[in-house]
């Protein structure tokens, strides 16, 4: 199949899936099917304890389309700038959002170049493969997402009918190898779950947050982004069921404006960070790929086997893993997709075999991706480098 199409996909994907608590379809998007699925739907909240090099939980927080001198005027982003590592040199890896989310999960966009409903094929993985591997906890708290395991394309206020939670920032629920599990679906949960979490002290040691579209910058400003920001974060500072050994990104998914460099402002915190860091900016490159890289060193985990391996770690924790941080030498704008089966503009490429034999820092890849994509490594198109293809600069196919 060349296109892997919403309408097929959802199809196989219903079956495959049909939890038996559900009345609805977990795709469904009209308010009666909301409702009642919202009445049954399961809920969890998994923890662990496993120690990592310089963490012990790791929090990635996204905003929305701002360039980054606009962020960083921002009074209440430059507040947590002071108080953590401002990344001068972090990355968006196309536009518009959908791919830079998938990507900062996966390892790759997959030619994605819009927000369409899209299913990742499941012999794909992602991060959590690689946390569940090492008994990591994880979970993602989706701001207004109406109940754990929605997978519908969006919903929207009910008082006043405003864009609201949308699928297109959920990462992980992009991934048929997540939603194929019910105990995964069950883990991404609302904001609403995450303050219960929060109380029980029962957060997971990774999550993603994304804040709603009036909270995340995408249909306001900054300044909305950075007074939610600072109501949300600044409580949790000194909270002790979130920080233990914390380190926490603050990010934006792209660069507002395309002809530009899609360079993007973003923030390390927590108490995770070493003291004498606090208030520094580090100009080494990173880019989305070094959140999977990042979380891979601190706890030795196995790799994707796709951009994740290239990445550079952020250098706070490379420090404390015997990672080498690599220099950049070219510079790309990063605005436009290369083609893939997600490619909607119609330039095609083959779904990319993830290169089994790559190794970083003794870590090598996930033995289950191994296993489904070892024969093919004539085909495989990651090679580890540090700087990635972009629209104007393709991954070579052999
Ligand atoms: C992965 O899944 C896709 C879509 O279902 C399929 O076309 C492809 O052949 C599969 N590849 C492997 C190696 O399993
Ligand atoms: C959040 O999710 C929970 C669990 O599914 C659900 O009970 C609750 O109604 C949701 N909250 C909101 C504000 O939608
Ligand atoms: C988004 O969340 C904020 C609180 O964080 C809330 O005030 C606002 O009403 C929500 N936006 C929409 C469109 O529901
Ligand atoms: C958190 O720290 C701030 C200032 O550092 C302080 O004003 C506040 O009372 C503290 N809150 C708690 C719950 O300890
Ligand atoms: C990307 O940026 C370059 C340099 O400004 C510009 O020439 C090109 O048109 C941009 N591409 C897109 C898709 O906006
Ligand atoms: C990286 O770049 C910096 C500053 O440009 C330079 O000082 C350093 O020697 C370079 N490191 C490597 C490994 O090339
Ligand atoms: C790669 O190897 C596989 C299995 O041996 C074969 O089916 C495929 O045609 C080869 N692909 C290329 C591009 O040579
Ligand atoms: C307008 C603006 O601030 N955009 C930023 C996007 O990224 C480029 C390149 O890194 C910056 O130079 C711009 O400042």
């Amino acid at each position: 199949m060349r296109f892997f199409t919403a309408a097929a996909a959802a199809s196989v994907v219903s079956v495959a899936i049909a939890a038996p608590t559900s009345v609805a379809s977990p795709t469904a998007t009209d308010v009666t099917d909301v409702y009642a699925a919202q009445a049954t739907a399961k809920t969890r909240s998994p923890t662990s304890c496993v120690k990592g090099a310089a963490f012990d939980r790791y929090v990635s927080i996204w905003f929305e389309n701002t360039d980054y001198d606009m962020a960083a005027a921002d009074p209440n982003f430059k507040f947590f700038a002071e108080k953590g590592i401002t990344l001068a040199n972090n990355f968006g890896l196309t536009h518009p959002s959908e791919p830079n989310y998938m990507a900062a999960v996966g390892g790759d966009y997959f030619g994605l170049d819009g927000d369409p409903f899209t299913q990742v094929p499941q012999n794909i993985s992602s991060v959590v493969d690689l946390l569940e591997d090492k008994g990591i906890s994880w979970g993602l708290y989706q701001e207004d997402q109406p109940y754990s395991g929605f997978q519908g394309f969006q919903w929207v206020n009910q008082q006043n009918g405003a864009n609201d939670y949308v699928r297109k920032h959920n990462p992980e629920i992009l991934y048929n190898s997540v939603v194929a599990k019910p105990e995964r679906l069950e883990v991404i949960k609302n904001t609403t779950m995450f303050f219960k979490d929060l109380e029980a002290d029962k957060l997971p040691q990774w999550m993603f947050i994304t804040p709603n579209m009036t909270s995340d910058g995408h249909d306001t400003s900054v300044t909305t982004a950075g007074i939610w920001l600072r109501s949300f974060l600044e409580p949790l500072l000194n909270n002790t069921n979130f920080m233990q050994n914390t380190l926490v990104l603050i990010t934006f998914d792209e660069n507002e404006t395309y002809t530009i460099q899609n360079r993007v402002f973003s923030v390390l915190l927590g108490d995770a960070v070493p003291k004498k860091l606090i208030g520094t900016t580090d100009a080494n490159f990173y880019n989305h790929y070094s959140e999977i890289a990042t979380v891979e060193a601190n706890w030795d985990l196995h790799t994707l086997g796709r951009y994740d391996v290239g990445a550079n770690v952020f250098a706070n924790v490379a420090a404390k893993t015997g990672e080498h941080v690599r220099n950049w030498t070219e510079s790309r704008y990063y605005n436009l997709s290369y083609p893939g089966i997600f490619n909607a503009a119609g330039k095609w490429a083959p779904q990319p075999v993830p290169n089994t034999n790559l190794r970083i820092n003794g870590r090598t890849v996930l033995p289950s991706i191994k296993e489904t994509w070892g024969h093919l490594q004539n085909e495989t198109i990651y090679h580890g480098a540090l700087e990635v293809p972009d629209g104007y600069h393709l991954p070579v196919y052999a």
